[in-house]
C-alpha cells in the first residue's frame, strides 16, 4: 500500500506526518484486493490530498474472519476485562500523545477547524476511550433469586464479529463513540469510516498495532457504502452492525440485516431539532446557544438545531441579535486561529446544501443572512438563517445538514411543542427559558432522545445519546451503549431437584 506524507505549516501545528495507507486487516496494512484507490479530496480548494486503498467485499470476508479467529482466540471470553481495559489505556495515551497530529488530519480530511477538532473531536474520542476503558472490567451480570433448589445468573457476553459504518462528519468521534463500548465488552471489529474522511481512522489503526492488541480484534476497510458497507451489513457472519449517517441508508442497513442473518442493529440517524426560545430566556446566551447549535460544525451535526423556535414577545429583539451575531461567525481557512467555519466536507455536500438554500429562496421563504457561497473555491457556505418559511417547506422539513437555520415565530407553549413535535425526526431539542417549571415541562413534552435546557450540542460520554422516531435505534454513549454490544446468557443450575 501507498504511504501518505503531508508537511504541516500552520501556526497551529508545524511538522511532517507520514504513514501506511492501507486498509487493516487481522493488523496488516495491505491493498484492496482489486488494488484500486479512493482520492481524498481536500476541501477547501478541492485538490486531491492523497488516494488511499479502496476495499471490496472480498476484503471484508477476509476481514470478517480474522475477526472471528481473534474473537475464538485472543480477544472475546479469551481476554479478561482487565486486559481489554489496560489496552484501551494504551490506546488513550498513544491518543493523546499524537492529538494534535490526530487533529490535524482531521482538519485537513474535513475541513472543520484545527482548533475545534482538537478541543472537541479528539478531546472528546480520548475521553470516550478512556471512559469505556473503566468499563471493560465491570461488564457483569446479575443472580436471579428463583427457588432454593436452583441458581440462576445471566452472563453478559460479548456478541461475536460487530461492523460499524461512519460518516464523514465527526470521523474521529464517531470511530471512538463505536470501538470504545465494542471493545470494551469483549467484540472484535470491522469498520469502515467514510470513503471522504478515511485518514484518521487509518492512523488509529497504526496507534491500535501500537498499544498491542491482538491482530484482527480491529480490522478497517476504506471503501464505499455500495460495496465494503453493503458487504458488511449482509455479511453472514458479522453478528451485528452499528451505523451513524443517513435515515435512507439506515434502512437499507436494516434490510440487510433483515435478509441475510437478523443480525442485530443500532442506528444513529438524521435529525432536524427544534431550539425553542421563550419571552423569558437570557437572550443573549439564547443568541449565543442558538448559533453554535446551528453553526458548529458547519451544520453537519446529527443534532444541530436547525429549527429555532422564538416567542413572537422577543421575536424581533431575538433576529436582530441572531443575525449580528451570525455575521461575525469567521468563515475561512480551518487551520488559522480565529476561523469558527471551515468548508463543508465535499462537493456532494456542498451542492446538496446550495440546493436547499435555493428551494428555500424560491418557495418564497426570506434570506435573513448568507444564502450564497463563501469565496470562489473550495466548498464554503456562509451561516444562512431563513425566516417567513411555511412549514411545509423542505427547509422546515428536511435535514439540510449545512449552516442553514430557519427561525420561526410562536405564540405559546402548546404552539411550539406540537410545531416542534411536527417531524420524523426525533434526535434532539432545546429550551431556553429561566422558569424552572417551564423548562422541564418542556423537556418533558418533545419527542427527543435529548432534550437541552438553555444549552445546545452538549455531550458526555457517560450520557447516553440518540434518537425517537426516524433518529434511531439504540443508544450510544454511557452505560447504555454497553447493551448494544453485549448478548444476555441466563444460566439455571439445578441443585437437587429430582425428576
Ligand atoms: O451519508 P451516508 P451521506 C445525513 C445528512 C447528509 C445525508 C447524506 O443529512 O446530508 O445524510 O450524507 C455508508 N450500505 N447524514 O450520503 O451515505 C457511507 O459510505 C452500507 C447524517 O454522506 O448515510 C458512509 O460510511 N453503508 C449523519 C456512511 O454510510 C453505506 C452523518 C454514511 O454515509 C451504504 C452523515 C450502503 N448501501 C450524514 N451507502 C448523522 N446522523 O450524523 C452509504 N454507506
Amino acid at each position: 500500500p501507498s504511504t501518505f506524507t503531508h508537511e504541516f505549516n500552520a501556526s497551529a501545528f508545524k511538522g511532517k506526518v507520514s504513514f501506511s495507507t492501507g486498509i487493516f486487516i487481522n493488523g496488516q496494512f495491505q491493498d484492496g484486493s482489486d488494488k484500486t484507490t479512493i482520492d481524498v479530496i481536500n476541501p477547501t480548494n478541492g485538490k486531491v490530498i492523497t488516494s488511499v486503498s479502496e476495499g471490496t467485499a472480498k476484503d471484508v470476508d477476509a476481514a470478517v474472519d480474522a475477526a472471528h479467529t481473534a474473537f475464538e482466540t485472543t480477544w472475546g471470553l479469551h481476554a479478561p476485562g482487565t486486559k481489554r481495559s489496560m489496552l484501551m489505556s494504551k490506546l488513550v495515551a498513544l491518543m493523546e500523545k499524537h492529538a494534535d497530529e490526530l487533529a490535524a488530519l482531521e482538519a485537513l480530511d474535513n475541513g472543520k477547524t484545527f482548533n475545534w477538532a482538537r478541543n472537541a473531536d479528539v478531546a472528546g474520542s480520548i475521553d470516550c476511550i478512556r471512559y469505556y476503558a473503566g468499563w471493560a472490567d465491570k461488564v457483569t451480570g446479575q443472580t436471579q433469586e428463583t427457588t432454593e433448589d436452583k441458581l440462576t445468573y445471566t452472563r453478559h457476553e460479548p456478541i461475536g464479529v460487530v461492523g460499524q459504518i461512519i460518516p464523514w462528519n465527526f470521523p474521529l468521534l464517531m470511530m471512538a463513540w463505536k470501538l470504545g463500548p465494542a471493545l470494551a465488552c469483549g467484540n472484535t471489529i470491522v469498520l469502515k469510516p467514510s470513503e471522504f474522511t478515511p485518514l484518521t481512522a487509518i492512523r488509529m489503526c497504526h496507534l491500535i498495532n501500537e498499544a498491542g492488541f491482538p491482530p484482527g480484534v480491529v480490522n478497517v476497510i476504506t471503501g464505499y457504502g455500495g460495496s465494503v458497507g453493503n458487504a458488511i451489513s449482509s455479511h453472514m457472519k458479522v453478528d451485528k452492525v452499528a451505523f451513524t449517517g443517513s435515515t435512507l441508508v439506515g434502512r437499507k442497513i436494516m434490510e440487510a440485516a433483515a435478509k441475510s442473518n437478523l443480525k442485530n442493529v443500532t442506528l444513529e440517524l438524521g435529525g432536524k431539532s427544534p431550539n425553542i426560545i421563550f419571552d423569558d430566556a437570557d437572550i443573549e446566551q439564547a443568541v449565543n446557544w442558538a448559533a453554535f447549535g446551528i453553526f458548529w460544525n458547519h451544520g453537519q451535526t446529527c443534532c444541530a438545531g436547525s429549527r429555532i423556535y422564538v416567542q413572537e414577545g422577543i421575536y424581533d429583539e431575538f433576529l436582530k441579535r441572531f443575525t449580528e451575531k451570525t455575521r461575525t461567525l469567521k468563515v475561512g481557512d480551518p487551520f488559522a486561529p480565529d476561523t469558527f467555519q471551515g468548508p463543508q466536507v465535499s462537493e456532494v455536500q456542498f451542492n446538496r446544501i446550495m440546493s436547499y438554500i435555493e428551494s428555500g429562496k424560491a418557495a418564497g421563504a426570506k434570506v435573513e443572512v448568507g444564502g450564497e457561497r463563501h469565496g470562489s473555491e473550495g466548498y464554503f457556505i456562509k451561516p444562512t438563517i431563513f425566516t417567513n418559511a411555511d412549514p411545509s417547506m423542505k427547509i422546515v422539513q428536511e435535514e439540510i445538514f449545512g449552516p442553514v437555520g430557519v427561525v420561526i415565530k410562536f405564540k405559546d407553549e402548546d404552539d411550539v411543542i406540537r410545531q416542534a413535535n411536527d417531524t420524523v425526526y426525533g434526535l434532539a431539542a432545546a429550551v431556553f427559558t429561566q422558569n424552572l417549571n417551564r423548562a422541564i415541562t418542556t423537556a418533558h413534552r418533545l419527542k427527543a432522545g435529548t432534550a437541552w435546557v438553555n444549552c445546545v450540542n452538549s455531550l458526555n460520554s457517560n450520557v447516553p445519546f440518540g434518537g425517537f422516531k426516524q433518529s434511531g435505534i439504540g443508544r450510544e454513549l454511557g452505560e447504555y451503549a454497553l447493551s448494544n454490544y453485549t448478548s444476555v446468557k441466563a444460566v439455571h443450575i439445578n441443585l437437587g431437584h429430582r425428576m
